[in-house]
């Protein structure tokens, strides 16, 4: 191959860190945040069984979030270009803290394209056929304003469409198009029209984010940590205050396991609307905001739902010795998780997302709860729905981590 076409892998590893810069540009508290994970982890260099420390230091994951199918379709054509694809399918209707999406998550599905550069992307989509959060009249004005809108360059698409199919860009083409991919996810200066951002957050926060606006922007980038508890210390040390839980599995003696996420509440930024007059001044949002995350290993289906059960008892960390092994040879020889060739030295990383610490996630950022009806859901959405709506095959992560397991 020659030298001047830059791979796929480059392109996304040039992607997470144009969206890195622009993001700490956008948000300075996310800079302190990447600050304080890159020290924890060269302090913890030397174990590097779940991700070298270049892997860990820089593995990010973004969040994003369209209003349609349409706009999903395009994420999908967009992502591919840098190797990443749907992965999962995440009700957050269905948690205890319902939001109103269905989400997937984009990212490289094999294993040394995720050594490479593991960058994924938690994507949700309104879910405005759900008649508990939107009312026809609604949905159908949503549609319209979403319908109307245009998230991505044509010719961006169209590019990215050409790239996927040849695994890469001429390397005169990379740098252009990972920066156009970048500013399609940059905060819009457009006035944001206030009646109808209002309306919208009375039904959610999140419906007014997505539909509310005409364009679409990175929600948070985050770092991964190999010390979560030690981060969220030192943190609070520097009068950052992370929100008052960490989600997933409790701190335990034993192997982490999944993934174990916290959040701090982003100050408002500054952002333009325009009332009904048409006179335009400047107010704030608070939408966005801080997230990190670690990484442990992944679960089988049995581990699974071990792991539910053991979220389910009222002092999870009290009883969670009762459900897991505390050293990699009992998760291995118990078929709890996945191991490289069954060996209990080579953990199979968890790469997704827990729906539950997802809602979570998007609730503790949120200053108001919204309105859901009880309705009856009449809304077809699932894991084929998805699939056949974006055109894309959707990956079953248990598909991912077999594979992975016995390579
Ligand atoms: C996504 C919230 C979920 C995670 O890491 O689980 C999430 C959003 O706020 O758009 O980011
Ligand atoms: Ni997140």
């Amino acid at each position: 191959m020659s030298t001047n076409f830059t791979q796929t892998w480059r392109l996304r590893a040039g992607f997470a860190a144009a969206l890195s810069r622009m993001y700490g540009a956008e948000v300075p508290a996310y800079t302190t945040l990447v600050d304080v994970a890159t020290t924890i982890n060269r302090e913890h260099s030397g174990d590097e069984r779940l991700g070298s420390l270049n892997r860990v230091t820089a593995e990010r994951h973004g969040a994003i979030r369209v209003g349609s199918v349409r706009e999903l379709a395009q994420v999908a054509d967009l992502f591919a270009a840098f190797g990443m694809y749907p992965v999962g399918y995440y009700d957050l209707r269905e948690a205890a803290s319902s939001v109103p999406v269905v989400s997937t998550a984009f990212r490289p599905i094999d294993a040394d394209e995720l050594a490479h550069n593991p960058f994924r992307v938690f994507t949700s989509m309104l879910a405005t056929a759900d008649r508990r959060f939107f009312s026809d009249d609604l949905r159908s004005r949503v549609e319209r304003f979403v319908g109307e809108r245009q998230l991505f360059d044509p010719a961006l698409i169209a590019d990215a469409r050409r790239i996927a199919a040849a695994g890469g860009a001429p390397g005169t083409e990379a740098d252009d198009f990972v920066a156009r991919a970048t500013a399609a996810f940059e905060l819009s200066r457009e006035p944001i029209d206030t009646g109808w951002y209002t309306e919208l957050s009375q039904v959610s926060a999140v419906a007014a984010d997505i539909a509310g606006v005409r364009s679409t922007h990175i929600n948070h980038l985050t770092p991964r940590v190999v010390d979560i508890d030690e981060l969220y210390r030192r943190m609070g040390a520097k009068g950052i205050v992370m929100n008052g839980t960490i989600e997933g599995p409790p701190p335990c003696d034993g192997p982490d396991v999944l993934l174990r996420q916290t959040s701090f509440r982003a100050l408002g930024e500054p952002r333009w609307f325009r009332d009904a007059e048409g006179t335009v001044t400047q107010g704030s949002l608070r939408v966005r905001f801080g997230e990190v995350e670690a990484r442990g290993v992944a679960l089988t289906p049995t581990g699974r739902q071990r792991y539910d059960a053991a979220m389910a008892e009222p002092d999870p960390a009290a009883t969670w010795s009762r459900y897991f092994p505390t050293t990699d040879a009992g998760l291995a020889a118990s078929g709890l998780a996945y191991y490289r060739g069954g060996d209990p030295a080579k953990p199979v990383v968890y790469e997704d997302f827990l729906p539950a610490s997802a809602a979570g996630i998007f609730r503790s950022n949120l200053d108001t709860d919204g309105t859901a009806v009880v309705a009856p859901d009449e809304s077809d959405y699932s894991l084929d729905w998805m699939a056949n709506a974006i055109g894309h095959h959707v990956h079953d992560p248990y598909d991912l981590y077999e594979k992975a397991a016995s390579s």
